[in-house]
């Protein structure tokens, strides 16, 4: 959706941009689906792009989608769940909308105050007998407290499913953030740190998944006269896959341009009473994909704050507001009152601009308007 721009004259300096390859780069490589004529369906950049991916992210498994959320479904879908899925109501829509769309019930867990991720502390006491998964979001990158919730699902015999849309290229401890529960899907939409315009993937461990996901995302055929499952359309086409393997080999480049600005906000922005920075575990390698901070009202309260650079043309975003459990469409379902943290996240916190070719000097006129009195 595109934001109602103020005149100022200024050009507007949106929450993110996406890179782009070089051009030469990828009409180079697409010049060659003129010749092939092979356009979609698991062609050659497919294959490619799935082979590189597993080697960057360092997982035994991965399968491409068209999109994240695509591959979210499919893979809640693949491990057959039934019943309750414990998740987080602090994340993107499609957390919560893709297990829903499997028929299973979501079942919101409060977030930690620091990063934002889902509580293990709150997670035990949501647990029933018809509890068989958990779905936690390593939201802004923050990568989860994965020993704590792995140990809890594994006491109860529930899969863990990360939504890692934010952690493409993450690693704790020098483990990649993909090798983490039973599968993690990331997404790779124009807005994210490493994209292939719309898509997204699932990486796992567990070989048979790669079956399971395949066939579901191709209708169920597993061969042309075999239809094995009920599935559906979630292959990524070879024009996403070409833009994939343009844009991985500038990832490097990409995180390094990132993380100066990153810096830069933190640098400006921290040590200041009522401005809250997101922790910066030891061991954890970001990929400064968001620049998320909240507000507290002793400081000056969030929707000030945003209105103050909303005027000056800058449009930064209330990337979690409102929590999934307090939307229009679970009305009835839910209470957001059982989530408070949540709740009060939701209210203070924003995501600043931050994207390769934005300027230092702007990350600095953002912080001067921000701490303005
Ligand atoms: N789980 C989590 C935790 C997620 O955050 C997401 C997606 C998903 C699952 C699902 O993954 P996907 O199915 O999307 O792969 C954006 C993204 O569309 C969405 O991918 C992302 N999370 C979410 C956090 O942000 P919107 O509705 O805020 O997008 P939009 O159109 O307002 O764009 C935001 C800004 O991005 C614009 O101000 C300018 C810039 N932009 C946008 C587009 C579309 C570009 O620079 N280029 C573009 O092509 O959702």
């Amino acid at each position: 959706m595109k934001e109602d721009m103020p005149v100022t004259g200024k050009a507007p300096v949106l929450v993110t941009r996406s890179s782009m390859p070089p051009f030469e780069e990828y009409s180079e490589l697409i010049k060659e689906l003129w010749e092939s004529r092979w356009l979609t369906n698991m062609g050659d950049f497919h294959q490619r792009l799935e082979h590189e991916l597993k080697a960057y992210l360092d997982t035994p498994g991965l399968t491409l989608f068209m999109n994240g959320h695509m591959a979210l479904e499919c893979v809640l879908r693949a491990f057959g769940l039934s019943g309750e899925v414990i998740t987080t109501p602090f994340s993107f829509a499609s957390t919560t909308h893709a297990i829903v769309q499997n028929g299973l019930t979501p079942v919101f867990a409060d977030i930690r105050p620091d990063d934002y991720t889902l509580d293990p502390e709150k997670i035990e006491e949501k647990i029933t007998e018809k509890t068989t998964a958990i779905v936690p979001v390593h939201v802004y990158g923050n990568i989860c407290k994965v020993k704590e919730i792995e140990e809890i699902a594994g006491r109860h015999g529930l899969k863990v499913i990360y939504d890692a849309a934010h952690a493409f290229g993450e690693a704790l401890n020098g483990e990649s953030a993909a090798s983490f529960g039973d599968a993690s899907m990331f997404s790779f939409h124009a807005t994210k740190v490493f994209h292939t315009i719309e898509g997204g993937a699932v990486a796992f461990k567990d070989r048979t998944l790669e079956h399971a996901l395949n066939g579901l995302k191709n209708f169920g055929i597993m061969d042309e006269e075999t239809v094995e499952l009920v599935g559906g359309n979630g292959k990524m086409n070879e024009f996403q896959a070409a833009m994939g393997l343009c844009n991985l080999r500038h990832i490097a480049q990409e995180m390094e341009k990132r993380k100066k600005l990153y810096l830069r906000y933190r640098e400006n922005l921290s040590g200041h009473p009522g401005i809250v920075l997101c922790p910066e575990p030891e061991g954890l390698r970001r990929n400064y994909s968001y620049m998320p901070v909240a507000f507290k009202d002793s400081f000056k309260n969030r929707d000030q704050v945003m209105a103050q650079l909303l005027e000056e043309n800058i449009h930064p975003r209330k990337y979690f507001y409102p929590c999934i459990n307090a939307y229009w469409c679970y009305r009835d379902r839910f209470s957001p009152e059982d989530t408070p943290i949540a709740g009060k996240v939701s209210r203070e916190i924003l995501t600043l601009p931050l994207y390769a070719d934005l300027a230092l000097e702007t990350v600095d006129e953002i912080c001067r308007i921000i701490l303005r009195k």
